[in-house]
């Protein structure tokens, strides 16, 4: 391994361990998630202050990001989302255009349908959250959980979704994003 590339490493892990000093000391983070930019940059999504309970569920009120420079979290953005209870957060290139895009685990009623957590999607777009998609459900399923992963190393993140069939059994599913749309794969 060339030198500069463990420096970097180094450098990288010193930062991880630093920010989970830092989330320790920092209670009111309902949940959070890193993000390391294909120019290096170092980012922290972030669900902060308590927003009570909703379906059991401990909710927030603000999606925050911070960029991670030298153990430092510098603040960037916030956005109020205490309306739709966001209790998860990931951040992952679901599209492969190079950009962050950001799913938010939110608790939501609508017209036709009652009280039950739906997964949200944003882009970062020229410094702000622009939405996604933000339908009810992906699958005919409960929520439970959803992350982002790069399963097979594209440079695209896929949706792992964690949940609940209709019958009551667990179930996970793996989607990617296409055409304004999630479609199911085989992992
Ligand atoms: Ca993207
Ligand atoms: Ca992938």
């Amino acid at each position: 391994m060339h030198i500069t590339k463990l420096s970097m490493y180094i450098v990288a892990l010193v930062e991880f361990i630093l920010l989970i000093i830092i989330l320790k000391q920092e209670p009111d983070i309902i949940d959070s998630a890193q993000y390391f930019s294909m120019d290096g940059q170092h980012y922290l999504w972030t669900i902060e202050e308590t927003n009570g309970q909703k379906l059991n569920q401990d909710a927030g009120k603000w999606i925050r990001l911070y960029h991670i420079k030298n153990g430092q979290k510098c603040f960037v953005y916030e956005n109020d989302f205490s309306k739709v209870y966001p209790w998860e957060i990931d951040v992952g290139d679901i599209d492969g255009d190079g950009q962050m895009d950001l799913y938010v685990g939110t608790i939501t009623a609508t017209k036709f349908y009652e009280w039950a957590k739906r997964p949200f999607f944003f882009s970062w777009e020229e410094n702000q959250l622009v939405k996604k998609w933000t339908g009810s459900y992906i699958g005919a399923h409960t929520l439970e959980s959803i992350s982002l992963n790069d399963y097979n190393h594209d440079h695209i993140h896929e949706i792992e979704i964690k949940g609940e069939s209709k019958e009551g059994e667990p179930i996970i599913e793996w989607y990617r994003w296409a055409n304004f749309s999630f479609y199911k794969i085989k992992k």
